[in-house]
């Protein structure tokens, strides 16, 4: 399969993050992508760069205001005090309900805090480098399938699924899955389907195309109930407007393991068909797996040869999008299983 990888990821490293009261290591890590793509490279599997600036696209699938802060938020951070070089910011305050958040206040931490859903998704000087490359790899690899190429893997990060409109959020910044079936749209696929497999649900996937009948959402992830981004991701939130009936949402209890996940993505498979998507977007999250350190999902590595052999099935042009996985030494290894049971499939 073709392989589509810039090595720009590398510049978005921030060191910590917070976690059950203590500052940690980032488990989003620069080391995440350099195991992928040991592994596939090992694979045989073919490797090639971007070949499409993303910046028009991006435009019709975050807002104008949202990408001009992603892009010199790091400038604006360092212009307060040359010692932010060595420190990370982090939002400390929300507008929540019955507060502004149509004005974009002056002070930086309150813009932080304007454009993001957590505090959980840390910036680093190349934030913004490392994510406009995601995005041009995702249009890129749109533009292979719209070519004839059967399946694309985009071997990019950070991820993007949690990612909406105008905000970023759980370690996402650009919603790298959104773009490409925004860019598969513009490229005159009529109806495309975002299967999102990723233990977490993706609330910014599904929030970009809630109102619309052209773009059909679904999504596997452990039940929000319990699980983060726990604000979204409830089986009754089935789309609005023009887009009703155009969002599915299999919620999962913690624990879920290979027998029960296989049938909802069976369930989310027949949907697929049913709705004669015409190219699949596939939100590539490995963290289902059961070593995985922040999720409690219990797939093994054979069942990711499944899921490449399912997907398979559903014969249609298909664009991988690498999400979450943080099982780091085993993230390449699953991967390739995902894409030998698709090519073998
Ligand atoms: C991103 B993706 C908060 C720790 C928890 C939420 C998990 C984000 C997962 N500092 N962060 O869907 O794999
Ligand atoms: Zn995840």
């Amino acid at each position: 399969m073709l392989i589509l990888h810039s090595p720009a990821h590398a510049a978005h490293a921030p060191a910590f993050e917070f976690f059950r009261g203590e500052r940690v290591p980032c488990f989003e890590t620069p080391a995440r992508a350099a195991f992928v793509l040991q592994a596939l490279q090992a694979g045989g599997h073919e490797l090639q760069g971007p070949d499409t600036d993303s910046t028009r696209v991006l435009s019709q699938v975050h807002s104008a205001r949202y990408l001009a802060f992603l892009e010199t938020a790091w400038a604006q951070w360092l212009a307060l005090d040359a010692a932010h070089a060595v420190r990370q910011p982090f939002p400390s305050v929300w507008p929540v309900r019955s507060l502004r958040s149509d004005l974009e206040p002056d002070n930086f931490i309150a813009r932080l805090g304007l454009y993001s859903m957590d505090n959980g998704s840390p910036l680093s000087a190349g934030t913004w480098a490392a994510a406009k490359a995601g995005a041009d790899l995702a249009v890129s690899a749109a533009g292979r399938l719209s070519r004839g190429a059967a399946a694309v893997f985009c071997l990019t990060r950070p991820p993007g699924h949690h990612a909406g409109a105008d905000f970023m959020g759980g370690y996402c910044f650009i919603n790298n899955a959104a773009v490409a079936a925004q860019a598969l749209r513009e490229q005159g696929c009529q109806r495309v389907a975002v299967l999102d497999v990723d233990y977490h649900h993706g609330n910014g996937t599904q929030s970009i195309f809630y109102e619309r009948a052209d773009v059909l959402t679904l999504s596997l992830h452990g039940d929000p109930r319990t699980e983060y981004p726990f604000y979204l991701g409830h089986a009754d939130e089935t789309g609005a407007g023009p887009g009703q009936g155009c969002n599915l949402n299999l919620p999962l209890p913690a624990g879920t393991a290979t027998g029960a996940w296989f049938d909802a993505l069976d369930t989310a498979c027949v949907r697929i068909e049913a709705a004669r998507s015409d190219a699949l977007v596939v939100s590539l999250g490995l963290d289902t797996f059961a070593g995985d350190p922040i999720s409690t999902f219990r797939l093994q590595a054979e069942d990711f040869v499944g899921l490449g052999t399912r997907l398979k099935r559903l014969a249609r042009p298909t664009l991988f999008v690498l999400e979450g996985g943080y099982a780091a030494s085993e993230l390449g290894s699953n991967a390739a299983c995902v894409l030998g049971g698709f090519e073998q499939g």
